[in-house]
């Protein structure tokens, strides 16, 4: 999983006029002459750029030319080109707990301040309003209810997701206004773990004797187990992206909850990579089921079924699967899932993994085959409610119908493996989808009951590897989606700071991607629509859609026709290569008249609950493709997901968001690694250095008259110092010859320019040492 990246701004719509011209560095970090004269005389560190991209620490001592000599920490002294400097931090700053607080923000600098701070087990900081959570990859003892009531009542600020919680649940309960969590990151930073805190911080708070906080929180472990999966980057990967809304009473309790799932990963049902599982519950089932629970099912051993023998693994250090899978059954007690209707689960579970131990023998000369009719057979058969001949009718032969006459012939071996695998792909889907809405029947608040609620997201992260399929596609969109809203928020967070504290807004410029959603949505020329004209046509193939985009999309700048049927789009977080490759058969997500027709006829209440969507398709002609009859105008997955993606982008921005921004130190799953080029990396697609930038542009320190007054009164010493805080900020400002563009006084925090408290600090150093020296000189004296 390689990321590629591209810092380069193309395609994107510059909004505003720019102030600040770096992407990711405000203009005053960069050393110019004046800067590196300061830097040498009062031999500040800077960061020195090393071979290899890594940053060191040294200090300036001659410059001669565009060249400067330097003198890292280690003693060495190295000649390097200016460009390849920036400044560092003065101490004070040093790990601080807000990255707006930095006062040269560089790259460098971010990443050394979030290492300091992991390297102390601070795994939270702030970039103004957005809360960092770096992976700690253990236990840390900062959970619990100790910490709850620290956070609730308000005895420590220092950044934690109780915190931003705390203040979520605060902001519904004054204003009445439903709050949203947007967790984000990428596979094993940490975003479920971190919608759990989250949760688990409300249940606290929110708990009361109905006992719904404590079912809110078992549907954890339910969508846990069919919806995660070990991969080769996570053990516990969600692979789907759920919306979870908790309802609250007007008193603040919890009264019940909504989950709204996207996009599972279905291929995970009948395939994954070496090394990877397929969904937890599998496992769990095979593991944890009672004896007598095995004899209904004829369940075996995990590694007696090809599904899940196809991989090495079958067991996860850690995960304890008979337990979990005990665990399951409380909550499924939990949420009122009846006995009856648990069996009937696990029977569908069974039925998958029987299918996929059913075998084909090929027959005419390789050209058709037939079913090997077995155990596995009778067993699927039994547990889906059919005959063993059904079930090898549908597996076995294609109905076509030339005028009135049905005919059926043989498939051939890939279409029989295709057919068999579509129909466990279908129960799981259905199966998955039905629990979800069972959970939220049992969940359900009455109107009259809820007053407000605060909403989790933990979706997918931007994912760009070196080849990215349709799934990439659509969860890149949503990430793009994602992105926009996070940018206009700070962007009108920022100008509200400024509107209530009374100073002028820094005119701010923002990249809006409004340019690469127009590339997935806008009708007509868009490539949700496209691909669904393309999945329309009976004859299409991933070449003609790709051709199909080539010719009617190139205008757009986000988008470039790549070879071999491939193209790139150009997101917010750099360019990603897209493989055309099955786009149109996942679009579609068909599956075979045969295999309806066996669905829809078996005796087993669940089979026949899923096969309603069949009927619906018929009606309404916008459900599902159908292999052999395909109607016109159909919808898609993806159009599906866009539509989807709507109604949550719309609850979304009825809401007050909070940001998550989880980031993964190492690949390796080990504490205490900290990986700078891999954390950069993520900084920059998650939009946390650009967050920083907007939330300071123009003015990035900030401190209140209390603060700063505080620290800098004494340097009015000798002249009359004013009453209030404001006015002794303003007078410290003036006695000191700080040019009026340099700052801006709010009612309640005073504005600085970037560099500007440096400065200061400096005064007030030199102030302190002058004293010292003076007071040392005093006592010499004496003695
Ligand atoms: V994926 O996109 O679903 O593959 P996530 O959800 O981002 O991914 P997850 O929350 O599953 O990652 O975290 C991965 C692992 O990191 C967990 O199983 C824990 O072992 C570990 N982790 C994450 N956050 C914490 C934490 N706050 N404290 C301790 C953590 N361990
Ligand atoms: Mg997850």
């Amino acid at each position: 999983s390689e990321y590629k990246r591209s810092d380069s701004s193309f395609g994107r719509k510059r909004v505003k006029k720019d102030v600040v011209e770096s992407p990711y560095v405000s203009a005053i970090s960069e050393l110019d002459g004046d800067t590196i004269s300061y830097f040498i005389k009062m031999k500040l560190r800077v960061w020195c750029r090393q071979p290899r991209g890594q940053w060191e620490l040294g200090s300036i001592q001659s410059t001669s030319g565009e060249e400067a000599s330097i003198s890292l920490s280690n003693g060495k002294v190295l000649k390097m080109a200016r460009s390849e400097l920036v400044p560092a931090n003065p101490d004070i700053l040093e790990g601080a707990d807000d990255l707006i607080k930095i006062a040269y923000l560089n790259e460098p600098s971010v990443l050394h301040n979030l290492r300091f701070r992991y390297s102390r087990e601070m795994i939270y900081s702030k970039a103004g309003p957005v809360l960092i959570a770096l992976n700690p990859f253990k236990d840390l003892q900062i959970y619990g209810n100790d910490y709850v009531s620290t956070y609730r009542q308000q005895f420590v600020d220092t950044p934690h997701v109780y915190g931003m919680v705390d203040a979520a649940y605060n902001q519904m309960m004054r204003d009445e206004v439903n709050q949203s969590i947007i967790i984000s990151g990428e596979s094993g930073s940490g975003k479920t773990e971190t919608a759990k805190i989250a949760m688990q911080y409300l249940a606290a708070l929110g708990s009361s004797s109905c006992g719904r906080a404590n079912d809110v929180l078992q549907t954890n472990c339910i969508l846990e187990a069919f919806g995660n999966a070990k991969t080769s980057v996570n053990d516990n990967s969600s692979r789907f992206g759920k919306f979870i809304q908790i309802h609250f009473s007007a008193m603040g309790k919890i009264c019940g909850a909504k989950i709204q799932t996207y996009l599972l990963e279905k291929s995970r049902v009948v395939q994954m990579a070496n090394g990877e599982r397929l969904y937890h519950v599998f496992y769990q089932l095979c593991a944890g089921s009672s004896s007598s629970l095995k004899e209904r099912l004829n369940l075996r051993a995990a590694r007696e079924y090809k599904y899940l023998n196809q991989s090495d693994c079958m067991t996860v250090d850690g995960i304890d699967d008979a337990k979990n899978f005990h665990q399951l059954k409380k909550a499924f007690d939990a949420v009122r899932i009846c006995k009856e209707d648990q069996d009937l689960i696990f029977k569908m579970l069974a039925a998958i993994l029987w299918l996929g131990n059913i075998s084909f023998k090929v027959i005419d000369s390789g050209n058709h085959i037939e079913v090997m009719s077995d155990e596995a057979v009778s067993s699927a058969a039994m547990l889906m409610g059919c005959s063993s001949q059904e079930l090898i009718m549908a597996l076995s032969t294609h109905k076509i119908q030339p005028g009135e006459d049905t005919v059926a012939t043989s498939l051939t071996l890939l279409q029989a493996i295709e057919t068999r695998d579509a129909i466990a792909k279908f129960i799981y889907a259905s199966l998955f989808e039905w629990l979800v809405q069972q959970v939220n029947k049992s969940l359900e608040v009455g109107e009259k009951y809820t007053e407000k609620f605060i909403s989790i997201l933990d979706f997918y992260g931007f994912q760009s590897f070196q080849k990215n399929n349709f799934e990439q596609f659509c969860i890149n969109y949503a990430n793009e989606r994602l992105q926009q809203h996070f940018n206009r928020h700070l962007f009108k967070l920022e100008q509200e700071v400024c509107e209530s504290d009374g100073i002028v807004c820094t005119e701010l410029d923002f990249e809006d991607n409004q340019e690469c959603l127009d590339l997935f949505e806008k009708k007509p020329l868009s490539l949700f629509s496209l691909l669904d004209e393309e999945s329309n046509l009976t004859e299409a193939s991933d070449l003609t859609f790709s051709n199909k985009l080539k010719n009617l999309l190139d205008a757009n700048h986000c988008f470039k026709v790549e070879r071999g049927g491939a193209f790139s789009v150009r997101h917010y977080a750099g360019e990603v290569l897209y493989d055309t490759n099955g786009f149109i058969e996942k679009n579609r997500d068909m599956l075979s008249s045969n295999s309806i027709q066996l669905i829809s006829s078996c005796n087993c209440e669940l089979l026949n609950l899923f096969s309603e969507v069949f009927n619906q398709s018929e009606e309404h002609g916008n459900s599902t493709f159908h292999f052999d009859a395909l109607y016109s105008q159909k919808r898609g997955v993806g159009t599906n997901f866009k539509d989807q993606l709507f109604k949550l982008m719309h609850q979304l921005e009825s809401s007050t968001p909070h940001f998550i921004r989880c980031i993964k130190p190492n690949t390796r799953k080990h504490p205490g690694i900290y990986d700078n080029e891999l954390v950069l990396q993520q900084l920059r697609s998650c939009g946390v250095l650009d967050a920083v930038r907007i939330s300071r542009a123009g003015y990035p320190t900030r401190m209140n008259h209390q603060e700063f007054s505080r620290r800098y009164e004494f340097l009015l010493f000798g002249t009359d110092v004013p009453r209030d805080p404001l006015s002794t900020s303003v007078a410290v400002l003036q006695k000191f010859n700080i040019p009026s563009e340099m700052y801006q006084v709010g009612y309640t925090k005073l504005y600085l320019r970037a560099g500007q408290i440096g400065a200061l600090e400096d005064k007030r150093k030199q102030f302190l040492q002058g004293t010292l020296r003076i007071q040392k000189c005093f006592r010499g004296h004496q003695a």
